[in-house]
């Protein structure tokens, strides 16, 4: 916690945030259904997927990082700046080398500032020949009511469609209602989330993260999730960092960094 209240919460499970409180209010989804187990993926908050986006590979979907239980010790909480900073660490052993074949050493890097959160995943080849993978930060923003929620910044930008699977462009901010799930390339300039008409965050992502996926499940997928309150869709929406249409390809002994940047926005006067 910072002097000034604002808050994170980081679940070792999946080195996942849970929470982030800004100015007295939470900025992150977490379903009220979501499980706590320590093995199940938890549907909120910021999901790690590594070393798999999605289904788009033989692994389990998203990948395994959001399973299992990351490192963290004391010493790698420290204050940074105006904020705090803690760092968890996932490496290689024998289940996950039984599912991909790998040595690597994973890092998730929180960083609360006073009305920012940064999260920066960083992965390092520690074995001696090549790797490939996808991943993302699969952010679950908190919104008060979805169809009173837009987003800008993706304007211009060619998409796929992964619900009609189309590839359309991008004709003016985003708005929300129905199942929304797609596949953008990560905007130049920063994207804005605005509610009731009111700014709210800035989202920022770094190059590396070449690609930007948008996800909502609408009423009626939202209706078939267990873990999600009926009307749960209403009050969240995914703005995902991510790296998917083309795998990351690291050398041995390669290292690959990206972050995500969330910044609240005053409201307008
Ligand atoms: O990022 C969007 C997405 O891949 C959707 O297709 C949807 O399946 C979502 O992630 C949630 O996945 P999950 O496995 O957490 O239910």
């Amino acid at each position: 916690m910072l002097p000034g209240g604002d808050s994170a919460l980081v679940a070792l499970q999946g080195a996942q945030v849970l929470s982030w409180v800004k100015g007295g209010q939470e900025q992150l989804f977490l379903s009220p259904h979501a499980a706590h187990d320590g093995h199940t993926p938890i549907r909120g908050g910021i999901p790690v997927c590594f070393p798999q986006f999605n289904q788009r590979g033989p692994l389990v979907k998203h990948g395994f990082a959001r399973t299992l239980a990351w490192q963290a010790s004391a010493d790698e909480a420290c204050v940074d700046g105006d904020g705090l900073r803690l760092t968890l660490r996932l490496q290689d052993n024998a289940a996950t080398r039984a599912v991909w074949p790998h040595a690597f050493a994973a890092e998730l890097g929180v960083w609360l500032q006073p009305a920012a959160l940064t999260v920066a995943l960083t992965v390092h080849n520690t074995g001696d020949a090549p790797l490939a993978f996808t991943a993302a930060l699969h952010t679950y923003l908190r919104v008060d009511e979805v169809t009173e929620t837009t987003l800008s910044g993706l304007e211009g930008l060619v998409y796929w469609d992964a619900v009609a699977d189309t590839h359309p462009r991008q004709q003016g901010a985003l708005a929300f209602g129905g199942e929304l799930d797609r596949v953008y390339p990560r905007p130049a300039q920063a994207m804005e989330l605005h509610a009731g008409g009111q700014p709210r965050l800035r989202i920022l992502q770094d190059p590396a993260w070449a690609d930007t996926v948008v996800w909502n499940p609408g009423p009626v997928l939202c209706a078939r999730l267990a873990d999600m309150r009926a009307d749960g869709y209403r009050h969240m929406l995914c703005v995902e960092a991510a790296a998917i249409d083309a795998p990351v390809v690291l050398a041995a002994q390669g290292r690959w960094q990206a972050a995500q940047r969330l910044a609240h926005l005053p409201r307008m006067e």
